[in-house]
């Protein structure tokens, strides 16, 4: 499938995360909604009350089904304001959802909620993760150890902690200085907290220099996935304000990982997110634009289009 093709043509959904759950691929967007906030750069205009979840049997020429509403914002004890990206992992027959949603203090956490099935409904803990912060979490499955990879900037409020601890002043380094780096951490057993402090996710370039915070068309931004290939962990991201999503390659799920190249140029619509995942024998890019609305940065729509690997393991740059 070398065309790009909309999936939920009667909805506005974003931000996919994308699973095979029993044979079948699960997919889990933002569902984005008229608000009628005006857009700023803090992303008050991204004001999403609930989920939804779709499944597909056949990506080339099935439908995307809908199951219909899987959390509702109303049901979070915790909940202020905004249901951003989110992510599913599976652990011994039940299923976590990870959402980031702003407290009724307006701070990004990200919290928990468990269904028996893929399809949900998922039912939320009574309080977010502790210590957890900023948006936009993705899991990877390792050996049954379960890692989330986290954080986004501007609106995402990553600019407002240091090394896990929040800070008096939202800061970003200079130009010349290391780039505020996504976070990843091992959850604990029961998959409801984190079992250690979060790492950052460091990106290399080609000499082994960390990005820095005036590389914008590399440096992480946010829209963490993380994939295997080969037996290689490619984590790939979105650069935010230079609209690209990018990747970089390493050895083990802590990173770090050497920056690649650029995966999507940019799309209609202010923002670029995505998921990568192999289904049936291929790959597959799952992403958003805002095409289907004409252009409104918070009305985006699900996309999907095949991802293709050079023989070295570097990625087939989709334009
Ligand atoms: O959907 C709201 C935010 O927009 C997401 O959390 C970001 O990754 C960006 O896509």
């Amino acid at each position: 499938m070398k065309t790009p093709k909309y999936l939920v043509p009667n909805d506005y959904m974003a931000d996919p995360a994308v699973h095979v759950f029993n044979g079948k691929l699960y997919i889990y967007p933002s569902h984005d909604r008229e608000s009628g906030i005006p857009e700023n750069d803090n992303g008050d205009h991204f004001d999403m009350k609930d989920y939804h979840v779709f499944s597909m049997e056949d990506v080339e020429n099935g439908e995307a089904t809908d199951h219909g509403v899987i959390l509702d914002v109303k049901d979070i004890p915790w909940a202020g304001r905004q249901l951003w990206d989110c992510d599913v992992a599976h652990k011994n027959g039940k299923y976590y959802l990870y959402f980031p949603l702003k407290d009724k203090n307006d701070v990004f956490h990200i919290g928990v909620a468990i269904s028996n099935k893929p399809e949900g409904p998922f039912i939320p803990q009574p309080d977010p993760i502790r210590g957890s912060y900023s948006i936009d979490p993705c899991i990877l499955e390792e050996n049954g150890e379960y890692f989330m990879y986290f954080g986004g900037l501007w609106g995402g409020q990553l600019q407002h902690y240091r090394n896990n601890k929040a800070l008096e002043c939202a800061a970003f380094p200079a130009d010349d200085e290391p780039a505020i780096p996504s976070r990843v951490v091992k959850l604990s057993d029961d998959m409801l907290q984190f079992a250690e402090e979060s790492r950052p996710v460091v990106i290399l370039d080609k000499n082994g220099k960390a990005l820095t915070a005036g590389d914008g068309e590399r440096r992480f931004f946010e829209a963490s996935w993380i994939h295997k290939y080969n037996g290689k962990y490619y984590f790939s991201y979105s650069t935010g304000d230079t609209h690209l999503l990018c990747y970089a390659i390493g050895d083990n799920p802590y990173g770090p990982f050497v920056y690649q190249g650029v995966i999507l140029t940019p799309v209609i619509g202010w923002t670029t997110h995505h998921a990568i995942v192999e289904f049936k024998g291929k790959w597959y890019l799952f992403h958003h634009d805002s095409v289907p609305s004409g252009g409104i940065t918070w009305l985006r729509s699900l996309k999907v289009v095949e991802l293709e690997y050079n023989s070295d393991g570097t990625i087939k740059m989709i334009l």
